[in-house]
């Protein structure tokens, strides 16, 4: 079996066109990773995840462990037999969700103790165990065991948070089982404070790790500080590993990221918000359940080549959406991760031409437009 790696195959400025190579497959980077959370892309079968260009999918620890159990994904074949996607998964390592969602957390130099957000049960996360249930579900990639620095944060704050972390990576860098075609991606964070920021980049270098990605971001501080915490925190990264930013985001951050150097990305924004009936599409965002596209009988998008807008009209979408039906939130989510993977094929082609720049621009009128 071939190893992990990643192959830089273009530059253009900072962004960077690459090739990650794992057990199931390869990522063309930049990638973005559609959000499995349960071993599910909600409202979408995993061909037609892959169908819209999706070579990876994420899913996490934290629900796995919980429902319907790590050693029983295990038991049933792993989890791309699981749910059926051959391809390659990232598994996130389960604190940031515990924070975002558990009842009742305790934070210790050990680990996190935790209530179940399903049925109050209680649970220990620990680097160790962490590292154990991404194994047993057969993750690609496996996340390093973190905290999620919560924002904003005083320096002291930050500093604690960001200490902890590393010694919780080196923790896990310790339980990883190194297997061809398996990777073990550290996660840098520090806030928005640039000496810290260099810190951990510095400390997980020491550690090892066979991908880099950088947390704590998307956390309430807004476009512009994520932009700038990027500016000094991707040239601390080395060049010829992947570096993923957790969590991101609307494509102008997903843009941006990339000019800056970031080559994987994950967000429930496209399939959340399809369930939501918010659409995203080369000219922003499109709420299909507005009234104004009651008596439309364009398509959302007459580009885009998903089954929303290559069968049915933008009155058709939004009688589906303001009647609550199932294919609604089918549709609109099909429509999304369609319209995102083709912004990723975009850039990877921008990159690889050296226009990059000129796609940029390119972009930001289009947005600047608005739906038509
Ligand atoms: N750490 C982990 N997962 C994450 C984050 C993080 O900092 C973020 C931050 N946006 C999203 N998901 N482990
Ligand atoms: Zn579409």
């Amino acid at each position: 079996m071939s190893e992990f790696g990643f192959d830089l195959i273009a530059t253009d400025g900072a962004a960077r066109r690459g090739r990650v190579t794992t057990a199931h497959g390869q990522i063309d980077t930049p990638a973005f990773m559609p959000v499995g959370t349960a071993g599910t892309v909600k409202a979408m079968l995993p061909q037609s995840v892959a169908g819209t260009g999706a070579q990876i999918v994420l899913g996490n620890t934290y629900h796995l462990m919980l429902r319907p159990g790590a050693e029983r994904v295990q038991k049933l074949g792993g989890l791309h037999k699981f749910m059926d996607w051959p391809g390659p998964i990232l598994t996130d390592s389960g604190g940031f969700q515990v924070m975002s969602l558990a009842e009742i957390r305790k934070i210790t130099e050990d680990g996190v103790r935790f209530r179940s957000h399903i049925d109050g049960s209680y649970h220990t996360l620990t680097p160790e165990r962490s590292i154990e249930i991404q194994n047993l579900l057969d993750a690609d990639i496996t996340m390093a065991f973190d905290e999620c620095t919560p924002y904003p944060a005083t320096e002291k704050q930050a500093r604690d948070s960001m200490e902890l972390s590393m010694r919780w990576a080196k923790r896990s860098k310790e339980a990883f089982e190194d297997r061809p075609g398996y990777g073990l991606f550290g996660i840098v964070q520090g806030s928005t404070f640039e000496n810290q920021r260099l810190e951990s980049a510095q400390a997980l270098q020491d550690i090892g790790f066979h991908g880099y990605a950088v947390g704590g971001l998307a956390v309430g501080e807004g476009q512009q500080l994520m932009f700038d915490t990027l500016d000094y925190t991707c040239p601390a990264l080395p060049a010829d590993k992947p570096h993923y930013l957790m969590g991101v985001g609307k494509p102008g951050d997903i843009v941006g990221a990339v000019a800056r150097g970031i080559d994987m990305f994950d967000c429930v924004l496209p399939t959340r918000s399809g369930r939501n009936g918010q659409a995203w599409t080369r000219r922003g965002p499109v709420n299909v359940k507005n009234a104004r596209h009651a008596e439309d009988p364009r398509p959302l998008d007459a580009e885009c080549p998903c089954p929303a807008c290559t069968q049915f009209s933008r009155a058709y979408l939004n009688h589906l959406v303001k009647a609550g039906e199932i294919l609604a939130m089918m549709l609109v989510t099909w429509h999304n991760l369609t319209y995102y993977q083709q912004l990723m094929a975009d850039l990877r082609s921008a990159i690889e031409g050296g226009t990059f720049e000129a796609y940029v621009a390119q972009f930001n009128a289009l947005q600047a437009e608005g739906d038509i």
